[in-house]
């Protein structure tokens, strides 16, 4: 047994919103039943092994600053990375979120063969089994790095080299089945560096068939094995290129369209994502519950001056209440859940952080969930939205089966001036703002 790693903190308990202790929850309670169903069944917290455990701070101006031992190249890579796993065990059961989630290389260091590669996976599978048969924390999804390692400098399922399509190809079959073995929920693709730099040297039409045909692929060898998850792709308008294919939820329903996936697909929607496509979570959730293809959220935030995927622990209440809102009306997660694809700031070294930066997402979210739950069963919102549409009320056809001509012709001889009504924006933002504010 080694010796824990966030010696200072035995578990998070929800102590109300109350409590001044920094280490506790004051709105998260997970056994307590909201809408039918307890807050932990609602939000299925998922803590990231990549910021958590895998990253020690880097920015692009300065190396590590976190206290990760495991991280120090002078080690034992095999022997590193399962300190690094029972120090992330540790640390969400403590927690006390129910899931986690990883890439393939977070779990287990890349070997200097694809087969030693596999083979270092494979061996790190067997302890993450007995870690979450030890702990009752569980998978929510898992999914391959094919973005860090320099052979995917110019995309993996949409690389001009045909050999990188199949290396990367390999490389996902092996982590799908490194996901069914954990009995993760789900499988995300997050498209990495799918995209590009610039079109002087992109064929853009021929990527974007590759890229149809790799989740094809992924399709196929979900049902090959029986995966009972969702296949979940994660749209990012940019960054690390200048351009992503799975630009935002309405880019990837178009492309599952075309490439006959609408049924097999779904998203997994990234906060700071939709953000940086200039919209906000709720639209993007919203867009994914009307294309039916909702799957899942990384909950974490961006910066309103800063462009690019910071990637901070969720803290808007009023953010989040409007996503929430959408999620319920939605009818909320199935296998999906909310995973904080989140990392400390570059100054927050002490281990106790990464306890603060989790139970303050974790709050924000209970927050945010018993506001979008008020506001429901206050049924206000609901009633002037059915109002707002009640016109439409048993019209099967929209037009009544007329053409286009004789809506023009009944229109002359009718005339009618149809009456103008009140959006009521302010008043229904004032609404949401009570119930923020009330929410207990
Ligand atoms: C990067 C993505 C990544 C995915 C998993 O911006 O958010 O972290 O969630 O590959
Ligand atoms: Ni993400
Ligand atoms: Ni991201």
């Amino acid at each position: 047994m080694t010796e824990p790693f966030f010696s200072d903190v035995d578990s998070i308990a929800y102590e109300g919103p109350d409590s001044d202790n920094p280490l506790a929850f004051h709105w998260y309670d997970a056994d307590r039943v909201v809408a039918g169903a307890t807050m932990a069944e609602h939000l299925r917290f998922a803590v990231s092994y990549w910021h958590s455990f895998s990253s020690e701070g880097i920015d692009i101006f300065g190396t590590g600053t976190l206290d990760r031992p495991w991280l120090d190249p002078a080690r034992d890579p095999m022997d590193a990375a399962k300190e690094k796993m029972a120090a992330a065990f540790e640390f969400v059961s403590k927690l006390g979120a129910p899931f986690y989630c990883f890439h393939d290389r977070d779990i287990a260091p890349e070997g200097s063969t694809f087969a030693e590669s596999c083979r270092n996976l494979d061996e790190m599978l067997d302890l993450a089994g007995e870690h979450q048969e030890r702990t009752g924390v569980g998978l929510l999804w898992g999914t391959a790095n094919l973005f860090s390692h320099p052979r995917f400098q110019a995309g993996a399922a949409t690389n001009p080299d045909p050999d990188l399509f199949r290396y990367a190809a390999a490389q996902v079959a092996h982590c799908m089945n490194a996901t069914k073995r954990l009995g993760g929920a789900n499988y995300v693709l997050w498209g990495g560096r799918e995209g590009y730099e610039t079109l002087l040297n992109t064929d853009m039409a021929r990527e974007l068939d590759q890229l149809g045909r790799f989740f094809n692929l992924v399709v196929e060898h979900k049902y090959a094995i029986g995966f009972d998850g969702l296949i979940l792709i994660e749209p990012k308008p940019f960054e690390p290129t200048k351009h992503q294919y799975d630009y935002d939820v309405a880019a990837v329903h178009a492309f599952l369209q075309k490439y006959g996936l609408a049924d097999e697909v779904k998203v997994n929607i990234e906060v700071n994502h939709a953000t940086l496509a200039g919209h906000d979570f709720a639209h993007e959730i919203a867009a994914a519950f009307a294309a039916g293809i909702f799957g899942s959220v990384d909950a974490n935030a961006g910066d309103d001056r800063l462009g690019w995927d910071l990637d901070r622990f969720p803290v808007s209440v009023e953010q989040m209440t409007l996503g929430m809102l959408e999620l319920l009306r939605g009818g909320g997660f199935t296998s999906g859940g909310m995973n904080f694809d989140a990392k400390l700031r570059r100054q927050s070294i002490d281990r106790n952080d990464l306890f603060h930066a989790h139970i303050g997402g974790m709050d924000t979210m209970a927050r945010a969930l018993l506001a979008a739950v008020a506001i429901i069963d206050d049924g206000e919102l609901d009633r002037r939205l059915a109002e707002r549409y009640a016109g439409w009320d048993g019209a099967d056809d929209i037009t009544g089966g007329a053409s286009l001509q004789q809506l023009h012709d009944t229109q002359l001889v009718s005339d009618a001036d149809p009456t103008r009504v009140s959006g009521r924006q302010e008043l229904l933002e004032n609404l949401v703002a009570k119930h923020i504010e009330r929410a207990r």
